[in-house]
């Protein structure tokens, strides 16, 4: 697709990135779009979260928008501009791909509009939470086209087949009690709380052993891809690979000793 923008105010980044170890919090910033995806904005969304996930001082990833939205989904008005071939060869869909390699836990704090694109953003994240004003939903069917980042997979596996094929193929919309009680929401928090406590639940996440988070992370994201057999047997591995770390070493005589662990990464 055309990397083109006609944003008058292009020289604003596309996603604003704040460290506070040892979290990162990665804003969506095309407010006047509703954080509409535009190629450029995936771009610069895939290389921050690229970069912070090099970095070893970040041990989770808070990803939001602001209160009235998280992201309206892809960018219609450049999708009606881009010719079918252009749009399969161009990689922008493959770009998507990236977040499946991100290792660091990754949050996305959700207010307001969390639509197509948008929503598939969020459930391609670890966990969610929901200020209480959320609305996730797929309406790709209305404009034509269907998710293609994820939500016709993700969607089933989160809240199952009966309500995907309804939020899919009616295009209506989950509030955040509704997602949460249909599994696609870890917690709903108050309006005006919603990036606060979203930043409060990654702190408690980047308390843990960080070798520890990442394979579990790991072998929960396998989970919907393998069967049970070889999802345990992933997953004793997995626990080998974290008892062999100096940080269960340390995890485990610290609890013994009634001391705080310190991590070291290794
Ligand atoms: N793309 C581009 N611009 C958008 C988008 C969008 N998705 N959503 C909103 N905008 C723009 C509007 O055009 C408007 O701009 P302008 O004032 O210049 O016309 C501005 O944002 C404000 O929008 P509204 O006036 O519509 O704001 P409202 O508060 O009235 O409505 C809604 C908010 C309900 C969110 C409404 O904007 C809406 O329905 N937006 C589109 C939602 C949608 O259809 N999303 C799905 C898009 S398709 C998609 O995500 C495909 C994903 C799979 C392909 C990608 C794979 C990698």
């Amino acid at each position: 697709m055309s990397t083109g923008d006609a944003d008058p105010v292009a020289a604003a980044p596309f996603v604003l990135v704040e460290r506070e170890l040892p979290i990162a919090t990665v804003t969506l910033n095309r407010p006047r779009e509703l954080n509409a995806l535009s190629e450029p904005l995936v771009v610069a969304l895939m290389t921050a979260l690229s970069e912070l996930d090099g970095d070893r001082e970040v041990r989770a990833i808070v990803l939001g928008g602001d209160e009235h939205v998280f992201a309206a989904g892809a960018d219609v008005k450049q999708m009606a501009a881009t010719d079918p071939i252009d749009f399969a060869f161009s990689g922008y869909v493959e770009r998507w791909d990236e977040l499946r390699a991100i290792a660091t836990p990754l949050i996305a704090a959700v207010s307001g509009f969390c639509l197509g694109g948008g929503c598939e953003l969020a459930m391609a994240c670890d966990l969610v939470i929901a200020s209480e004003t959320a609305q996730f939903g797929q309406p790709e069917t209305g404009v034509g086209i269907i998710p293609g980042a994820g939500g016709t997979q993700r969607l089933v596996r989160a809240i199952g087949k009966a309500k995907a094929m309804d939020v899919i193929l009616t295009g209506r919309r989950l509030d955040a009690w509704e997602a949460e009680r249909a599994g696609l929401v870890a917690r709903v928090v108050a309006r005006e709380a919603w990036l606060r406590e979203a930043q409060a639940v990654a702190r408690t996440v980047a308390a843990q052993a960080p070798i520890a988070q990442r394979l579990a992370k790991q072998a929960v994201d396998r989970a919907a891809d393998v069967g049970l057999a070889a999802g345990l047997q992933l997953e004793r591995q997995a626990l080998y690979l974290a008892f062999a770390s100096a940080d269960a070493r340390e995890g485990l005589t610290a609890f013994v000793e009634r001391r705080e662990p310190t991590w070291s990464w290794t």
